[in-house]
């Protein structure tokens, strides 16, 4: 079984009796529609349909062939595709047989992925030659060498390592173990971090399908729902805040977009009939620019009735235009990967929807806003967030140190924002985690502050957040250098830094290179004056 934080055994007790866990495998969503409705369309994918049957049918062709290979509980894969069906057969089927994945984004480049691999030493791979990490089979041998069994790739010649031929049938197989017991790890969550190497989030079974199912309710998925899927499919807002799972256990249909670029998703919209989408904030700037400039696109989205909004702070003026220049209806979103998800009500007063983020999925979602020495504040008073509940995990993977610092004696989890509560409701207004938000990707500065004092040149880094109209956010990294030491050029800089494989939404987009970094009392840099000294000459 795979090592994760349990949650104490009276908290287990009263969420079951409470029925938020039903001791199921989060793949009895996909049962329950191919016992009502196996013909119905669960997937498009750009001229592909896929039924309820067939995502069934392919989950199973490829669970059986990963169990022949002996692949089981226990076991781990590390899968990384962009938007396709493909990403949701390989999920089941991974339930299927117990072997718990991390979703990477397609975004992530080589130091994430072999993060990943290192933390979970997984026995198989799962990716698309489409990938410049897959495109020749250097990373692949790579992976095959540090233990990894199979590597499977979508869009692969040879018929061995091509997915599409692990999800052809084989009536010769044996019978597999099934999924792992709910109460145990399901998979692995991305957390967008603050430490210095990516974390992963083990969620079980019951945890995430309580999740997936009260936010299908809140945001009312039904059979009729059809759901855009244009912000990367593994995240968690897009997988289960209702996301994919939440429209699937609905028995809805997703299409699959490649990313949320305006006018693709208009013509989708229109020739799918979308009802729901989620976007991060400037994904929906962009919308209602497209529909202002050019009015006519409006009737793209003729049936369009719900847009979800999360992930990165959305400005109340915003909010506003999106029922007036979209048509549609909004719902505000607060989440992470770690559990916590708030929702502002469909039927919530108008001024509630445009100003707060919502309030949690669950009556027994705990939540604390704590002052600087830890002491609860009084509603409408800004404060730290603390919670924990039924979803809410209990430890990062394998993390013993972080864990001792982002959660409290209570077992409740210190989510690193600054929230207002009133009436239950909460709006976010701050952060305390060393993160740069960047239009809902997060960045966590000391990851590429290690990265950058690796450079020869370079003897210390802050990285800090800038405001920008567009993202929200963008990154500045305050660089000290060698005495002695050439000018670095940005994009010098950035051509290193690509080098070294990270992803490239946490590049810095300024640099500043500094004589030395301002401490504060403690003797830690002071971001705060930095932060400042850039809005000063802004
Ligand atoms: C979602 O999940 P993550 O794990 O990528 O990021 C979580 C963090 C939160 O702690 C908060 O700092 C920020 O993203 N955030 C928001 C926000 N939603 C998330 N900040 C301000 N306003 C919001 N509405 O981002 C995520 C997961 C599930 C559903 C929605 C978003």
């Amino acid at each position: 079984m795979i090592e994760f934080t349990p949650w104490p055994q009276d908290q287990a007790r009263r969420y079951r009796e409470a029925g938020y866990w039903i001791d199921q495998p989060m793949t009895h969503l996909l049962d329950a529609q191919l016992a009502v409705q196996p013909d119905a369309t669960a997937i498009v994918c750009a001229d592909r349909r896929f039924s309820y049957a067939d995502l069934d049918r392919l989950s199973r062709h490829l669970a059986a062939r990963l169990a022949a290979q002996g692949l089981g509980h226990g076991d781990t894969a590390l899968v990384q595709l962009p938007n396709v069906a493909e990403f949701f057969i390989s999920f089941f089927a991974l339930l299927r047989i117990g072997v718990a994945p991390v979703n990477a984004l397609f975004s992530h480049r080589r130091l994430e992925m072999t993060s990943y691999a290192a933390q979970i030493a997984p026995k198989v791979v799962i990716a698309s030659r489409a990938h410049e990490l897959f495109a020749d089979d250097a990373f692949a041998d790579e992976l095959r060498a540090g233990g990894v069994r199979h590597v499977l790739l979508l869009g692969d010649d040879t018929p061995r390592t091509n997915l599409a031929h692990w999800l052809t049938h084989d009536a010769d197989l044996p019978a597999d173990a099934g999924p792992t017991p709910a109460d145990q790890v399901a998979f692995f969550q991305l957390s967008g971090g603050s430490t210095g190497t990516p974390k992963l989030i083990p969620r079980t079974h019951n945890d995430y399908d309580y999740s997936v199912r009260a936010s299908a309710e809140i945001s009312c998925c039904t059979p009729a729902t059809r759901f855009l899927c244009a912000l990367p499919a593994a995240h968690n807002f897009t997988l289960s805040s209702p996301g994919s799972l939440g429209v699937f256990h609905a028995g809805g249909t997703v299409v699959l977009a490649p990313s949320p670029e305006p006018l693709t998703c208009f013509d989708l919209i229109a020739r799918e009939g979308v009802t729901m989408v989620p976007l991060v904030p400037p994904a929906v700037a962009l919308w209602l620019r497209a529909v202002e400039e050019a009015p006519s696109h409006r009737a793209k989205l003729d049936t369009l009735e719900l847009m979800l909004v999360g992930g990165a702070s959305f400005a109340e003026a915003v909010a506003r235009r999106v029922p007036e220049t979209l048509g549609c209806q909004l719902q505000q979103v607060f989440g992470m990967a770690e559990g916590l998800v708030n929702y502002t009500r469909l039927g919530d007063d108008p001024q509630i929807i445009f100003t707060t983020q919502g309030r949690p999925i669950s009556p027994d979602d705990e939540i604390r806003v704590l002052d600087e020495s830890g002491d609860p504040v009084a509603d409408g008073t800004p404060g730290a967030l603390a919670t924990r509940g039924p979803y809410t995990f209990r430890g990062y993977y394998r993390s013993p140190e972080h864990n001792a610092k982002a959660f409290d004696a209570d077992g409740f989890y210190h989510s690193g924002d600054v929230v207002v509560r009133e009436n239950g409701y909460l709006r976010v207004v701050g952060r305390i985690k060393d993160q740069i938000n960047r239009g809902g990707e997060k960045i966590a500065a000391e990851e590429i502050e290690n990265l950058l004092v690796r450079h020869p040149d370079i003897t210390h880094a802050a990285l800090v957040a800038v405001e920008d109209a567009n993202l929200g956010e963008k990154s500045c990294a305050f660089l000290v250098l060698r005495d002695g030491a050439e000018k670095l050029s940005p994009p010098a800089l950035r051509r290193w830094l690509i080098a070294q494989g990270v992803a490239e939404y946490k590049l810095p987009d300024r640099f500043r290179i500094v004589p030395d970094l301002p401490l504060t009392a403690v003797g830690k840099i002071d971001k705060r004056r930095l932060r400042d000294s850039l809005a000063a000459t802004a």
